[in-house]
């Protein structure tokens, strides 16, 4: 007989780390990852990042494999997309032709939060056998050509920062610093369209119509300049600077150095720190000193968002800001503690279009926690860093691997069996 005692605690967190790699491992449909089998049957950019994370935890090769069948699908100018239709489905919308970007494989034509490069050298860092060699050697290229493609098309001011020309882009899709600035873009014209995401889901989760008749017009208006990414960053209806983005792509650009310079890549190193510096300096002006945080700026109108969401948190991640820019965020971060059950809201929850339920106007998320998290603890708010961490996987364990949570009552919100936040599980909240 097995001598081992094995206590109940021990028991629920092995059934909570088989669940999450059953979830993996549904959801992969062949080298990469679905989202969510009924809601976004594709790969999905960042999504397929995060969940590299969470197979490297039991199968480093598949691991692998996420990230290769991602930049499977980056265009020749570096351009990494949003969503790969490596399979046809008609359950989500937009779909292929409607992006129409003729690319084989087929892809949208907006891309998402730079992540990738961080969550590559978190799996090198876990197994640094010849074979992980080989595989960053062939990765970091690629990645390098992405991030020059930031520099050239999403840096207009030179300042290091990112314009994201559709609220898809910055993954918080639906989050209300987009709000002013899409209010201007014109849905007259817009093509009937029939959502498939209220088939699946509440629409109290969704965003609402008018919203989605923004996605579509921007998408349409893409699909008029032929994906002319030079065009749509400069003239395009929606201009907006976010800081999400910005700050993932920093930390992005920092990893890249570290592994640049770990692995001899000279030349590289030197343009990747050229872009650092830039940034370092260029963050300042996303500084809204009357709400004393980073805060997403629309490059049309020249007006700050003025809104604390769980983007604001991430300048930690990012490693920016002076000591005094530090304090104010923190004091930001302490007062969202103190009075909200579990951390981090994807606002604030004292901004009037907070919405506990709805698509990143309230609801918490995994992913930005893991980094919200991540960087606390390296600026040194251990306990902060902590009580995300905490709070995190307590709602996994009180409602499953949803999609997002309700921060006041830890209720799942979106898909259900959810990839990336399953990842988080094994990667990070589970440990
Ligand atoms: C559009 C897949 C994606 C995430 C985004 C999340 C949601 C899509 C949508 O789902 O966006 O990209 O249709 O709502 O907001 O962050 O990558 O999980």
């Amino acid at each position: 007989m097995n001598e081992t005692v094995v206590s109940g605690d021990q028991n629920a967190a092995l059934d909570m780390n088989q669940r999450a790699r059953d979830i993996l491992i549904t959801n992969d449909l062949g080298g990469y990852t679905v989202p969510n089998k009924n809601v976004y049957p594709f790969q999905w950019n960042w999504d397929s990042a995060f969940v590299a994370l969470g197979f490297a935890e039991f199968d480093i090769d598949r691991a692998w494999k996420e990230i290769e069948t991602l930049f499977d699908g980056q265009w020749k100018d570096g351009f990494v997309p949003q969503i790969i239709f490596w399979q046809e489905s008609d359950s989500y919308f937009p779909g292929p032709d409607v992006w129409n970007t003729g690319k084989k494989p087929q892809t949208s034509g907006i891309t998402q939060p730079p992540v990738a490069a961080s969550m590559v050298r978190q799996i090198w860092q876990k197994d640094k056998s010849d074979a992980a060699r080989g595989n960053l050697e062939r990765i970091f290229p690629k990645i390098m050509a992405w991030h020059r493609w930031f520099d050239k098309y999403r840096d207009p001011l030179r300042k290091g920062l990112v314009v994201a020309t559709h609220p898809w882009e910055t993954g918080r899709d639906n989050a209300p610093e987009w709000d002013e600035p899409a209010a201007s873009v014109d849905i007259s014209g817009i093509e009937p369209y029939e959502r498939r995401d209220t088939l699946h889901l509440d629409k109290k989760m969704r965003p609402h119509k008018e919203d989605y008749d923004r996605f579509v017009a921007m998408v349409e208006y893409g699909r008029t300049q032929n994906w002319d990414h030079n065009a749509i960053a400069t003239e395009g209806p929606f201009r907006v600077v976010d800081v999400g983005m910005t700050m993932m792509l920093i930390r992005a650009n920092k990893d890249m150095l570290a592994l640049a310079n770990e692995f001899g890549f000279e030349k590289e190193a030197v343009e990747i720190r050229s872009w650092i510096d830039r940034a370092q300096n260029g963050i300042n002006f996303l500084w809204d000193e009357k709400i004393g945080a980073f805060c997403s700026k629309d490059l049309i109108s020249g007006q700050s968002s003025g809104i604390i969401s769980s983007a604001t948190f991430l300048c930690y991640y990012a490693g920016v800001g002076s000591e005094a820019q530090r304090a104010s965020t923190v004091n930001h971060l302490e007062r969202i503690a103190a009075t909200t059950e579990f951390l981090m809201p994807s606002l604030s929850p004292d901004n009037p279009r907070f919405d506990a339920m709805r698509y990143w106007r309230g609801p918490v998320w995994a992913v930005v926690n893991y980094m919200v998290s991540k960087g606390c603890r390296e600026v040194g708010l251990a306990d902060l860093s902590e009580r995300i961490k905490l709070d995190t996987a307590m709602l996994m364990r009180q409602s499953g691997f949803f999609e997002a949570f309700n921060p006041e009552t830890g209720e799942g919100t979106g898909g259900e069996d959810f990839s990336w936040t399953a990842a988080m599980w094994l990667h990070w909240a589970g440990k």
